[in-house]
């Protein structure tokens, strides 16, 4: 069986995620493609000699007979509106994140697709699946560290693009953060506090860049997090537990040791698409897979809001200097994983 999937945003991610559909993942063909940049739609179709249809916008592609499954790879404030769209048609669908750019947009969509009755909606936290975080969490699991107790992380870019704004270091770059720690730590948010260090004169004006986040999870894990997307030297993801017992600290990317001209080197990537290209061949191959079998395993609606309730908080925490609670509603029984009900 063949999942015939329509393709909203052709721009970097999309363009990806329609190259591993096509050249390397089993069990999906794109069949219909839109942008509101319709050449960018023209050429993503012909790169990858897709016998796809392009529409004129993304609801026309929802309602395309032929589209089983839809992904969303627009930009961030355009995604509630498709994904709304997709439960109103019963399609199941694949969103990059952020699920929506306010925990508001995303409560939406968690009450439409409880609504509905069956999930629909996988969000592209692709770190969960990275082989990294999950050795990470695994360490956790094991009990090996003990407790965890202080995790320090870092989400440093090279540089951002002109149209990038101030609320999307948090929104767009440190939401994979609040959605995976969540996950590494099996616990929810109470607190953060955002502090502005001294700016990079290399960060466009409008930008404050680096930021300090700081959190309190319910347990009582401290957060210690840095957001730089100007640093210029590498793209570069840190993540550090500090446990009773010992620390766990996410591997870096393979990269070969070199001698040469009298220094000892290992090279740093730069791009994203590059530092967990793993992680998005397997999550996208899972979302195929289970959507095949009728089912939605990964990251959910409702991780999507609970990672949104945060990045509000840290906004709200950004422009106050306050620390500001968190305060996470209890998850209903719709998005427990039917394992956790066996326990
Ligand atoms: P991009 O700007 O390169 O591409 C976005 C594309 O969406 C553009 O081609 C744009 O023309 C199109 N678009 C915008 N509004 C549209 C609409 N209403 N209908 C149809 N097309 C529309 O951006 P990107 O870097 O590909 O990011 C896209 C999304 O993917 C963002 O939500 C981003 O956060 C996410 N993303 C996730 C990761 C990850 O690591 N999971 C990495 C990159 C991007
Ligand atoms: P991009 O700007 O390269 O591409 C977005 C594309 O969407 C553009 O081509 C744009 O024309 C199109 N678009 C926007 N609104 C649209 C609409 N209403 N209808 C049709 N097309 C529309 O952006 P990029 O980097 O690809 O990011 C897109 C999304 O993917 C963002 O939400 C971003 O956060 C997410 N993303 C996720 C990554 C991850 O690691 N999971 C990595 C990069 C991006
Ligand atoms: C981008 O949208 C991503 O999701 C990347 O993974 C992230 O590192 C980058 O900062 C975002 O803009």
């Amino acid at each position: 069986m063949t999942l015939r999937v329509g393709v909203i945003g052709t721009g970097a991610i999309g363009r990806e995620h329609v190259r591993r559909m096509t050249q390397v993942l089993k069990g999906a063909e794109v069949v219909a493609v839109t942008d509101v940049n319709a050449a960018q739609a023209r050429e993503v179709v012909d790169a990858f000699k897709l016998q796809a249809v392009i529409y004129e916008n993304g609801q026309e592609l929802i309602r395309a007979q032929d589209v089983d499954a839809v992904m969303v790879t627009s930009w961030g404030a355009t995604h509630e509106e498709f994904v709304l769209a997709s439960i109103a048609a019963g399609k199941p669908v694949f969103c990059e994140k952020p699920l929506a750019v306010t925990a508001e947009g995303c409560k939406a969509i968690v009450e439409a697709e409880s609504a509905f009755g069956k999930r629909l909606v996988q969000v592209g936290y692709m770190r969960r699946y990275d082989r990294g975080y999950r050795a990470v969490k695994e360490a956790l699991v094991n009990g090996t560290i003990g407790e965890p107790l202080i995790l320090n992380c870092a989400h440093r870019n090279v540089s951002v693009p002109d149209f990038y704004t101030r609320d999307m270091s948090i929104v767009d770059t440190f939401i994979h953060e609040l959605d995976v720690h969540r996950w590494l730590l099996d616990d929810d948010y109470v607190s953060v506090q955002v502090v502005q260090p001294r700016k990079s004169r290399l960060a466009g004006s409008h930008l404050q860049d680096p930021l300090l986040v700081y959190m309190e999870t319910a347990k009582g894990v401290r957060i210690n997090g840095e957001i730089f997307v100007n640093c210029k030297y590498g793209y570069d993801i840190q993540c550090q537990v500090v446990g009773e017992m010992g620390i766990v600290s996410l591997p870096e990317p393979m990269s070969v040791t070199m001698r040469s001209e009298a220094k000892l080197s290992t090279g740093l990537l730069t791009d994203w698409k590059e530092r967990f290209i793993e992680a998005y061949d397997i999550e996208l191959q899972d979302w195929i897979d289970s959507t095949l079998r009728g089912e939605m395993n990964g990251p959910s609606a409702w991780d999507g809001y609970a990672a949104a309730i945060a990045s509000d908080a840290c906004l709200e925490a950004r422009d106050s200097g306050a620390i500001v609670r968190i305060s996470m509603p209890e998850r209903p029984s719709f998005y427990r994983h039917p394992s956790e009900d066996k326990a």
